[in-house]
């Protein structure tokens, strides 16, 4: 340890006096409580107020990514662009000076922010977050500080003031997306070499902080700030500015949800600190992936962004590969409900504001699926009772209602199901038509639910236990095999 804070302070003595240039290199994931960090974690375990309540318990969330890279849909000249859509500026074939200048098309005339936010609500969303900036830089509200944004364009108005306003009154959350990447202003690197890179970047730092105060002041109605972007060297060394932003942010608005990827440690490290605990309100890393199991998550709270093809968020009108189905995405969101997180998934609208067909058909198979199940969805999280092959229990964290939700079901319609000691099925039904099921107890703490019927099962259905915990039962019947 000591060794590595004489490291911090020789960089620090040789970068200049800024204590914040010091990033010293640590291993991951250090023991905690080694390591002494001004701005690491300030508070360890789950924030457990009303608003972070709320947000734990949305189950389902629609991510939208929207800029002029809507515009290009992944091409470029006729040529297809293979990459992540929003990502087509880096793309070698297409000049970045002809990318810059695609906001003069920006002017769609199918942008409909109260549809958005009826469907996003006919899937059964509880909230939204809406790219307020990409990596490129271009601003979808009327920024003071640039004039790389919606003003300057065609259409003129604000796109961020609808949206918050459509969805608010549909009683889905609003969280803005922002890049701390941004492409388009003179100051900013992905890396500090030289003394001119550190004083532009100053004024860099000045305008994203600016930025983050205005869109707040804007729409005082945000519930939190979903940040990006974050990863470049010159951030992780932006260690006490970005402390003391956050902080400057979550006083403008009252029980502000900020995700594990804003702030670096002194050390430079991200998600969690040098000492191994998670700075920010919830693990921000489930990006088109999920976590196994309940180990995985660590006892935080986190949320897992998803696309509908492999790797596209912004339009591209060419998906290739893999598209993801109705089925993979529910099983995807119950797996993320019952391991304590959030499933967000993402939409891609046009470069003239309609959501494909693809989206649209995705979006009305969920609902429909909520509909009938989202008792297993809203207010649910992780029950502790053995993992079985036909798919996830999720637990509402209120009533303590159990649900099954079969994903995969046996070929006889057996349904195992292992209890802890002592408790007792006291109800087991069918959510969609209440039909009762008799559980055969086959050994102790051990049932078959069987279902019988004929009817063919067209989606993922939810069974309810209600059940109590009562005495030890008799043991006499399961008398143990000597071996
Ligand atoms: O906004 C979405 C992505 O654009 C952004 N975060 C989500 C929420 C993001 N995902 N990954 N990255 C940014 C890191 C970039 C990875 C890259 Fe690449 C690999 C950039 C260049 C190579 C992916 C593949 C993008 C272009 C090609």
């Amino acid at each position: 340890m000591k060794k590595l804070l004489c490291g911090a302070a020789l960089s620090a003595l040789l970068a200049g006096s800024n204590a914040e240039l010091a990033v010293a290199q640590t291993p991951k994931n250090t023991p905690r409580t080694s390591i002494a960090l001004k701005h690491g974690a300030h508070d360890l375990g789950k924030r457990t107020d009303p608003m972070m309540e709320r947000w734990r318990n949305y189950g389902l969330g629609q991510f939208l990514h929207w800029g002029v890279y809507a515009i290009a849909g992944g091409h470029w000249e006729g040529k297809y662009y293979g990459g992540a859509a929003e990502w087509i500026r880096s793309w070698r074939e297409m000049p970045k000076d002809a990318y810059d200048n695609l906001y003069k098309q920006f002017d769609p005339k199918d942008f409909d922010a109260k549809a958005w936010a009826k469907q996003a609500k006919d899937m059964g969303a509880k909230y939204m977050i809406i790219t307020t900036k990409h990596h490129d830089g271009f601003c979808l509200w009327p920024s003071e500080f640039t004039d790389y944004d919606v003003s300057n364009s065609p259409y003129k108005k604000d796109i961020i003031g609808p949206l918050v306003e459509a969805y608010d009154a549909e009683g889905i959350d609003v969280y803005l997306y922002f890049s701390v990447i941004d492409w388009n202003h003179p100051g900013y690197r992905s890396v500090l070499k030289t003394e001119e890179d550190r004083e532009e970047y100053e004024e860099f730092k000045e305008f994203t902080k600016n930025q983050l105060v205005e869109l707040l002041e804007r729409y005082p109605s945000t519930k939190g700030l979903w940040f990006d972007g974050t990863w470049d060297a010159a951030w992780k060394e932006q260690a006490a500015f970005a402390d003391e932003l956050e902080a400057e942010l979550r006083e403008m608005v009252p029980g502000l949800i900020i995700g594990s990827r804003f702030r670096p440690d002194d050390y430079g490290n991200r998600h969690f600190d040098s000492n191994g605990d998670l700075m920010g309100d919830y693990e921000q890393g489930w990006e088109r992936k999920l976590p196994k199991t309940i180990e995985d998550v660590k006892g935080n709270d986190w949320d897992c962004v998803m696309t509908v093809p492999e790797n596209q968020w912004g339009y591209h009108s060419d998906w290739r590969g893999h598209v993801k189905t109705s089925f993979e995405l529910i099983e995807m969101l119950v797996r993320s409900v019952a391991l304590n997180g959030n499933f967000v998934l993402n939409f891609g609208p046009n470069g003239e504001g309609g959501i494909r067909k693809e989206e649209t058909q995705l979006a009305a198979e969920i609902g429909d699926w909520m509909d009938v199940n989202h008792e297993a969805i809203y207010d649910c999280g992780y029950l502790d009772w053995e993992k079985q092959d036909w798919g996830y229990y999720t637990q509402d964290r209120k009533t303590g209602k159990i649900y099954m939700v079969v994903f995969n079901m046996p070929l006889n319609g057996a349904l195992r199901v292992k209890t802890p000691d002592k408790v007792k099925l006291d109800k087991v039904y069918s959510l969609q038509d209440g039909k009762k099921f008799t559980p055969e107890e086959i050994h102790k703490n051990e049932y078959f639910i069987h279902y019988n019927s004929e009817e063919k099962i067209k989606s993922p259905m939810v069974i309810v236990i209600e059940s109590t915990s009562g005495e030890e039962g008799s043991d006499q019947v399961y008398q143990k095999a000597k071996t």
